[in-house]
């Protein structure tokens, strides 16, 4: 398995991106030194000439972009569930224009608060289907560009749909939806899951991303769950993707990104991994 950690290439305080500061680059040869492989970024469209410095950067450290969060969906409002059909198919074209990103920094892409609220009221078939259709779309495109889409089940306090795995793992059965993967969240897990290993054993195959954090939101090892157990059932699974840090930054971000790496490496020799 591979270490990653969370960057954002804008100033951010809401977000839990452990380096927050918006200044990616210069964090990149310090977060290498500490053992990680890669780097999960939120990400806006950037100017082409700072867009080909980010991947110099990245190149020249040798460091992967393991997702990217397509946080322009989000931020400006759109949604890939609005009733109103425009906006809708709106939101899907500037979803590939993300897709098209991904493809280029050879990474994966999250698909998390954009998916949208149903209305008030009614059926959740109704809001599936409108969703369903335009991650058809979506699939096909990045398909087509070898770009992973992994869904993330999210606690139900920032939004009221696929808050677990098996809910996000029926809705993409009944809709043919089998190139999306999910990306797990420990932390979202915590809050949703009967049990963490259980989740985790039911997506099995189907697991594109992994966020290693703890239940405080910090560093594995700052809260209370097990991530011996976590990392032994996510090796069941066949598992050899990413573990990514994506914590609030206590005391700061080095600090962090030491403390999580001292940890997620100290489970993967206790399971007997190569020290990633
Ligand atoms: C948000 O809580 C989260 O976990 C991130 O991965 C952003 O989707
Ligand atoms: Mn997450």
């Amino acid at each position: 398995m591979k270490l990653g950690v969370t960057m954002s290439t804008m100033p951010t305080e809401k977000r839990p991106a452990t380096f927050g500061d918006g200044r990616v680059s210069r964090h990149l040869t310090a977060v290498k030194a500490l053992g990680y492989h890669g780097v999960d970024l939120f990400i806006k469209p950037l100017p082409e000439a700072e867009l080909r410095a980010l991947e110099e950067a990245f190149r020249a450290n040798g460091l992967e972009v393991a997702v990217i969060f397509p946080i322009l969906l989000f931020e400006g409002g759109w949604s890939l569930s609005d009733p109103d059909r425009e906006r809708r198919l709106e939101a899907v074209r500037l979803y590939k224009t993300q897709i098209e990103l991904a493809a280029r920094l050879r990474s994966r892409i999250v698909l998390g608060l954009a998916r949208g609220n149903p209305l008030g009221g009614e059926p959740a078939s109704a809001y599936e289907r409108r969703l369903a259709e335009s991650m058809q779309d979506m699939a096909v495109h990045a398909l087509a560009r070898g770009v992973e889409i992994v869904m993330e089940p999210v606690h139900r306090y920032l939004i009221s749909t696929f808050n677990r795995v098996d809910q996000s793992l029926e809705f993409l059965e009944r809709h043919g939806l089998s190139p999306v993967k999910l990306l797990l969240d420990t932390f979202h897990m915590n809050i949703e899951e009967p049990s963490i290993e259980g989740a985790i054993r039911l997506a099995g195959e189907r697991i594109g991303h992994v966020h290693a954090v703890d239940s405080n939101r910090g560093a594995p090892g700052d809260g209370h769950l097990d991530f011996d157990s976590i990392v032994a059932a996510l090796l069941e699974t066949g598992y050899d993707g990413y573990l990514s840090v994506e914590t609030q930054p206590e005391p700061d971000p080095y600090a962090c990104a030491a403390r999580a790496a001292g940890a997620l490496g100290g489970v993967l020799r206790r399971l007997g991994l190569p020290d990633a």
